[in-house]
């Protein structure tokens, strides 16, 4: 049985947790099948990528599979840890991603979901850090990762109280982007990724990894800014650049190719 539903249709790839079961745990198992289907989006020519679980959901994901945590004495939270393989996963995609929330998320699921880059809930969305339930020290750049997209004070409250925040509060905090009614979520979702899809897709991605790369808050080596420099001339350099400039001028729709 899948515990990830890939399903790909108008350039626009879906990825639906499904392990009910276990509450969506962000397990070994499910991390893998996640990384599989970005690349397989990738492959595919997808444009942007929807995160979601099945719909109806009341949680969309208990966070770290707890059965897999390591013995004392190891990194709970390490480099190569599911958990942050599949963060690096959703920040290194070229394509938005998409995280279309109902339910509670808890623990490191909500830092999944804030490093997708457009989290849209719907009313009944929740959200618990709760590695202080656990006694995990939440590791550095997880943190550094949560206080750069929402207000730090409600991150330590978050951290400190273990307690969700729901609704309204996780918009303004800034967990959420949009908070929309159960009736529109659908539709306001895909309508959204619809409208990216059209864009130029080199365009976005060099956007995007130049955003990852001046958010890591470290002053800017030589290298990363030669490879953002080399970023932005394969865009402006490239055949879709022109397309763009050229469908404008012609007053019709770019083509396209990724070239
Ligand atoms: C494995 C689970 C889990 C689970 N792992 O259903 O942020 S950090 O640093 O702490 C990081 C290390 C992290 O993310 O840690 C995980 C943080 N997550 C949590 O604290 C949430 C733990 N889960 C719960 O509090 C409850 O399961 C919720 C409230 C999510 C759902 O409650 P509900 O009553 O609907 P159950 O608790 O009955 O869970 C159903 C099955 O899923 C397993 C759980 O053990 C149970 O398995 P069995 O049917 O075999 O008993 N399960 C739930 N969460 N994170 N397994």
């Amino acid at each position: 049985m899948a515990l990830v539903i890939c399903s790909l249709e108008d350039r626009i790839g879906t990825l639906t947790l499904h392990h009910p079961e276990r509450r969506n745990a962000l397990s070994t198992a499910l991390i893998g099948e996640l990384i599989a289907g970005i690349d397989t989006f990738k492959r595919e020519g997808a444009r942007v990528v929807i995160l979601r679980a099945l719909s109806g959901t009341k949680v969309w994901s208990a966070g770290h599979d707890i059965s897999e945590l390591p013995k004392s004495g190891r990194d709970p939270l390490a480099y190569d840890d599911p958990l942050e393989r599949a963060i690096r996963a959703v920040r290194e995609c070229p394509l938005p991603v998409i995280a279309m929330i109902e339910g509670s998320v808890w623990g490191g699921a909500c830092e999944l979901v804030i490093c997708c880059d457009i989290p849209i809930g719907a009313p009944n969305a929740s959200f618990a850090l709760t590695p202080a339930k656990i006694g995990v020290p939440y590791n550095p750049a997880g943190i550094l990762r949560i206080t750069n997209e929402v207000d730090v004070s409600v991150v330590k409250e978050m951290f400190f109280t273990a307690l969700p925040i729901a609704g309204e509060r996780a918009r303004e905090a800034g967990i959420l982007n949009h908070l929309v009614s159960h009736e529109d979520f659908e539709r306001f979702t895909y309508d959204m990724a619809k409208s990216i899809a059209q864009l130029s897709p080199l365009s976005i991605s060099v956007i995007k990894e130049q955003m990852r790369l001046l958010g890591n808050a470290h002053p800017l080596t030589p290298e990363t800014f030669e490879r953002i420099q080399g970023l932005r001339r394969h865009v402006y350099d490239s055949k879709d650049y022109q397309e763009g400039v050229t469908a404008f001028l012609e007053k019709r729709k770019p083509n396209w190719t990724g070239r």
